[in-house]
């Protein structure tokens, strides 16, 4: 293995690794201990002037997590499990990026990240089974692996309403939220979207702000989500858990610590049931939605039940009901989107100094110089921010121009939707993995697992003298073709059910509607990959070159 080098003549400047890793977030930060640790000569890129990705970028007032702490930090070192002690059962953003400079510190990965380099284009060289990168600032590196740690939610969309730039007043992204926190106090806010983020935004600022004006477009199904801090003792029983833990989301459907009850809301009285729903609401976290009766994801009937009792819970919390009526999703499905989990956001449409313009009503027309202008009223604003969210799942890669063996971008391939084998290759693209959650899941758990199963197969691959890696044709055709049927078969992925939302790319304008996330558990996920790896890694192909070494 030869150490990070310039390379020779001809090529004077470009650096030479043995995988290079874009991102430095939860899951490039994870890579890179991984493969250094195997002997690799990695570096990292990362836009970012810190480590973090997601935790780095949304740093918006009220960022926090909706996973529980404990089980949402790295599993992979004992050490680090004992030393690092969570101080809330959801830990706001502030701590979660404290949490990964101190993994960054601990595991010295700083060395091996470039800050504040953004990868522009990434092209495979045939001949030499290497990647070449090129960055903002006019590096070049060359590398036999290229890892897109580039996570499913960082390419943040801003809306194309007409006027932004006549605007007088500041505007933000929650996603590109300034390190020195605006100053919002006393003035006049407004807020576009009321998703997850918009949820814990407009929770937080509104008894700051002078005026909020929240521009919904679709109400969602909040739950609370009812943190807290943690004490010593809990300290002390989480701490001495995390095996039961980590067992725990390694069997559960969606990688938390929740798992669907197996019964039926029909199995039950109405009484009992109505006594499950309000003891699974009293309690913290996504058990309210991932602990429930299992039909309720599954049956239309039972999904109804439920999504009526949440409409309730949400009527009963704002006091004028013509506002709670808008409040109340109606459109879709419980579960059918992102259920965000909140800590009082209905009881902010009860204060004076907050209005809920409902853009079904009336939408907006334009953005002025003074403020938002809908159909029906010009609202005066300060600060407008933009809580809109992202090109999911495929943005970060489309929105890269990375270039496989046939000069083919990522934008072109992944014009009818995401094409893939097992969500971590795609055909045409040798020696290139995708680092992601492919299912809907607690992300550090699957990005542990995925991560893993890259480390082990380029471990495999140097073992047997291998130098390229690409997933078949029919490989990427049978797993494409699965995961579409798997989407098209389950009630809350059904194209005739799901409802606009990122998970189907419905919003970004132009972008081709289908389901972004394999609608599969994530044990299936992870036996699946287990057993491609077994059967010698299955539906890949694999080359030799001249040179035996890695890169
Ligand atoms: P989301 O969940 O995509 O929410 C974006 C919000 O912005 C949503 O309410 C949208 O309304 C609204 N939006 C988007 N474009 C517009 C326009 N043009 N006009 C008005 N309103 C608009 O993003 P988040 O950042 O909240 O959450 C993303 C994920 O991050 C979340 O699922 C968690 O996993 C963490 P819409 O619903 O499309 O009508």
């Amino acid at each position: 293995m030869v150490e990070r080098q310039s390379s020779g003549a001809g090529e004077a400047g470009v650096e030479r690794f043995d995988a290079i890793i874009i991102g430095a977030g939860v899951s490039g930060l994870f890579e890179l201990y991984r493969l250094r640790e195997m002997g690799l000569t990695v570096h990292v890129y990362e836009e970012g002037g810190g480590v973090g990705g997601t935790w780095y970028w949304n740093r918006y007032p009220g960022a926090r997590f909706d996973s529980e702490s404990y089980s949402y930090g790295y599993s992979f070192s004992d050490e680090l499990l004992r030393e690092w002690d969570w101080k809330e059962h959801f830990a706001g953003q502030p701590e979660t990026e404290r949490y990964l400079n101190y993994v960054a510190d601990k595991f010295d990965l700083r060395k091996d990240i470039q800050f504040n380099t953004r990868v522009v284009s990434a092209r495979f060289d045939e001949g030499g089974n290497r990647w070449e990168i090129a960055t903002a600032d006019g590096g070049r590196a060359r590398a036999r692996f290229l890892i897109a740690a580039v996570g499913i939610l960082s390419a943040h969309h801003l809306p194309d309403i007409p006027g932004l730039d006549d605007f007088k007043g500041e505007w933000y992204h929650t996603a590109r939220w300034p390190h020195r926190d605006p100053d919002l106090a006393g003035k006049r806010v407004g807020v576009i979207g009321t998703g997850a983020t918009a949820v814990q935004l407009i929770t937080e600022i509104a008894p700051v702000v002078g005026r909020l004006c929240v521009f919904q477009r679709t109400p969602n199904y909040c739950a609370p989500l009812r943190n807290g801090p943690i004490d010593a003792e809990t300290q002390r029983k989480i701490k001495a858990s995390y095996p039961e833990i980590f067992r725990r989301t390694s069997e559960t459907t969606a990688a938390f610590i929740h798992d669907f009850d197996p019964r039926s809301v029909f199995e039950v009285s109405e009484e009992e049931r109505i006594a499950r729903f309000e003891e699974l609401w009293a309690q913290p976290g996504f058990a309210k939605w991932l602990g429930n009766f299992r039909d309720i994801m599954t049956n239309p009937e039972a999904n109804e039940i439920y999504a009526e009792f949440v409409r309730n819970k949400i009527r009963e919390r704002v006091r004028d009901p013509a506002v709670a009526e808008k409040l109340v999703p109606k459109d879709h499905p419980f579960g059918a989107k992102r259920i965000p989990l909140e800590s009082g956001y209905y009881e902010v449409f009860n204060r004076d100094n907050v209005t809920l313009v409902d853009l079904r009503e009336s939408p907006i027309e334009r953005i002025t110089a003074d403020g938002i202008r809908t159909r029906d009223a010009d609202y005066p604003l300060d600060v407008i921010i933009f809580a809109t969210g992202f090109d999911a799942v495929t943005g970060p890669l489309t929105r890269l121009d990375i270039r496989g063996a046939k000069g083919v971008s990522f934008r072109e391939k992944w014009a009818d939707g995401p094409r893939t084998y097992l969500g971590v290759q795609t055909a045409g693209f040798p020696n290139l993995f995708i680092l992601n959650a492919a299912s809907f899941c607690n992300m550090p758990r699957c990005i542990e697992m995925l991560g893993d199963w890259i480390a082990d197969c380029i471990a495999y691959m140097r073992a047997r003298g291998y130098v390229r890696i690409e997933a078949t044709e029919e490989a990427e055709d049978g797993w494409t073709r699965h995961a579409a049927e798997r989407a098209n078969r389950s009630f809350l992925t059904r194209p005739d059910v799901t409802t606009d939302s990122w998970f189907v790319g419905a919003n970004i304008p132009g972008k081709k509607r289908t389901y972004l996330l394999y609608a599969n558990s994530a044990p299936a996920y992870r036996r699946k990959c287990a057993e491609v790896a077994a059967n010698g890694y299955e539906g890949f192909a694999f080359g030799k070159g001249e040179e035996s070494g890695s890169r």
